[in-house]
């Protein structure tokens, strides 16, 4: 049996844990798992940090079942597309399964399950079928989820036909599909539409209109009742604009940090300026987050040097 699937055999109380401010591919993957553990008899825990959720995601299966308390009394963690040990937002004592398709992730489980990937639950789909686990109606839901909103609605650069397999297979066991399209990606408030427009109108394109830059403060986000969340739609559309290779958004946080998110068409490596300042991501999706006072001004101007030199 697999060293991971031997590690569950002997748990008593396993939390499933999504990151700090969860997706679909980290609610999804360790929802689909969470059903899993359920059949085996285990008591299991559904576990993530933050506890405002978008109720965009209550159409993955157990989102009911979230708790912001993590259960010390569990004998066994098992986390979902955390990238690092931060990403948890808690610190776990007891051993931890790291579940998980980051090229930069630091295997900081007992027992790590990394690979490149889509998504985790892509990953997760394909451990579900090497091991011949079967993937009942809930769980493809879950799964859908996730590959949905990690591959931009299968728009990414690496989607592929492996991807397009794996959801067919899904569609085929009882994923509601049509749910999780009209919740995850058909559906927008009037607030984020609000913002959409704020972030168009002060958009600034530089390089000959090669990169597409936006600034979110605090103040843009009182007057729109926006959440940050709903800056990304726009920093992935403007990739559409055909001289636009690389977008970048500065987002101040209510805490004073700054939060940067960068998207390329995979040509311009978004990972190498992410990592930067100490943050990760993948090639065409990065992010990071600063700490250090800097004004967005300031930062603005280093992300476009180091463009430079990259582009
Ligand atoms: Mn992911």
């Amino acid at each position: 049996m697999n060293a991971i699937l031997q590690r569950i055999d002997s748990a008593k109380h396993i939390v499933v844990i999504a990151h700090v401010n969860p997706d679909a591919d980290s609610l999804g993957s360790a929802s689909a798992f969470y059903t899993h553990l359920l059949r085996l008899h285990k008591k299991v825990s559904f576990f993530c940090a933050t506890q405002e959720i978008d109720q965009k995601l209550s159409c993955i299966p157990w989102f009911e079942k979230l708790r912001s308390s993590f259960s010390h009394s569990a004998d066994l963690a098992i986390s979902f597309d955390c990238a690092d040990a931060t990403r948890l937002g808690v610190d776990v004592e007891c051993d931890l399964i790291n579940i998980d398709h980051h090229t930069t992730n630091t295997h900081f489980g007992t027992l790590n399950l990394v690979e490149s990937s889509m998504s985790t639950t892509l990953l997760l789909y394909n451990f579900f079928q090497e091991n011949g686990i079967s993937i009942n109606k809930k769980m493809a839901t879950a799964m859908y989820a996730g590959i949905l909103d990690d591959s931009s609605a299968f728009l990414d650069e690496n989607v592929d036909g492996m991807t397009f397999a794996a959801v067919s297979e899904l569609i085929e066991l009882g994923a509601d599909h049509k749910l999780c399209n009209n919740s995850i990606v058909k559906s927008i408030s009037l607030a984020a539409f609000r913002l959409k427009a704020l972030m168009y109108r002060d958009m600034h394109l530089y390089k000959e209109a090669r990169v597409a830059f936006f600034c979110v403060t605090l103040e843009d986000l009182k007057q729109t009742g926006a959440i940050g969340k709903d800056c990304e739609s726009v920093l992935q559309e403007a990739l559409y604009l055909p001289s636009v290779e690389v977008s970048v958004l500065l987002k101040q946080n209510s805490d004073g940090s700054i939060k940067g998110s960068l998207r390329s068409n995979a040509e311009v490596n978004t990972l190498k300026i992410a990592k930067h300042f100490c943050g990760g991501g993948h090639q065409s999706r990065a992010g990071f987050t600063v700490d250090d006072g800097s004004s967005l001004e300031v930062l603005k101007r280093k992300i476009l040097k180091l463009l430079d030199e990259e582009m």
